[in-house]
């Protein structure tokens, strides 16, 4: 697995050609790549990646609340989002993994008849997994004092080759009892979001935020399609929250399929014409043909952490249909 890292940034690539870049601002995945080189993500050509402001695209990291909650006593001093998204993270580490499977079976053996096959086959079972640290030590001043509470966050994020998974292990390190939201903000690349429809959200619930104020409705088509914004903070139903993966197809074929764990929330998100004019971070405007924000959250409650308890939660987003292989 290559890998580079500087004062800003870590890179890991595949011997199979994927890759992932991670900005330590914010812990924010910037980049992710299949093994052609084609960008995975959606990235704003504006977005700021100096630490100037959260990045717009990629995956931001929501935490420890969703938007704003003026109404919520321990968070209502936050910025939209939280400070993780802007605080400056610590790389902890990489590990790789390479579970090599063994030509004992009959069925390897058809499939990896050269040393070719088998080293291709050997390839395309590694992994690297790069984690983050931020803890209260390392916050700014100015979000210590807006959120006065000792906590550890640990986020990891693995590059496979046909997925990439995204893993958050918050623990409350103070004598004190806190609540949070968690939210991962991915930005999904689409060539055309005219042709893109969304699958496993039907029947489930979800708040509609581009009304005022935000109302509730029951999605009841099978497949949700965007042609105008969009901003909802959908509960599948299902007896566990990971229970429901959610597909995202263009032209019908699956291009995205997002797991989740122990997240029971996904906001699907596309600002439309109107609200990317009034981002000045968002270009080019018409980039919201381009992307669409499929992000896996707890955030319909508060998580209550007693002092020592951790929350630990996570998405998978799998290439195609989500299958081990890409199709
Ligand atoms: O997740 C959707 C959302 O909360 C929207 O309401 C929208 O405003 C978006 O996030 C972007 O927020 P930001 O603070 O990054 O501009």
């Amino acid at each position: 697995v290559a890998f580079s890292a500087d004062n800003s940034s870590v890179t890991a690539t595949l011997p199979t050609g994927e890759s992932v870049s991670v900005l330590l601002y914010g812990a924010t995945v910037i980049s992710w790549k299949d093994k052609d080189g084609h960008e995975k993500l959606w990235l704003s050509e504006a977005a700021k990646l100096d630490g100037s402001k959260p990045v717009r695209g990629g995956i931001p990291l929501v935490f420890p609340v969703f938007g704003t909650a003026p109404d919520h006593a321990q968070t209502k001093s936050l910025p939209q989002h939280g400070f993780a998204r802007s605080s400056r993270w610590e790389f902890l580490g990489k590990s790789t993994s390479e579970s090599t499977p063994t030509p004992t079976t009959p069925a390897f053996a058809a499939t990896a008849t050269s040393a070719a096959g088998a080293v291709a086959a050997a390839a395309a079972d590694m992994s690297v997994k790069l984690d983050f640290g931020l803890s209260s030590s390392g916050l700014s001043e100015d979000a210590r004092q807006k959120w006065p509470y000792a906590f550890n966050a640990i986020y990891s994020v693995t590059l496979n080759t046909d997925s990439l998974t995204t893993n958050l292990v918050v623990t409350n390190d103070d004598e004190r009892s806190w609540e949070c939201q968690v939210l991962m903000h991915t930005y999904l690349r689409v060539e055309d979001i005219s042709s893109v429809s969304i699958s496993g959200l039907s029947s489930a619930s979800y708040v509609d935020k581009t009304t005022s104020p935000p109302s509730t409705a029951t999605q009841t088509s099978p497949v949700l399609t965007i042609s105008s914004e969009t901003d909802r903070v959908y509960t599948p139903a299902g007896d566990s929250p990971d229970s429901v993966p959610i597909t995202v197809l263009s032209n019908d074929k699956p291009k995205f399929t997002v797991l989740r764990d122990n997240l029971s929330n996904v906001v699907v998100w596309n600002p439309w014409i109107e609200k990317a004019k009034g981002m000045a971070d968002f270009e080019p405007k018409d980039g919201y043909k381009n992307m669409l924000c499929v992000e896996p959250g707890a955030v319909g409650t508060w998580q209550v952490l007693e002092p020592g308890d951790a929350f630990e939660g996570a998405q998978t987003i799998v290439l195609g249909g989500g299958k081990t292989q890409q199709d």
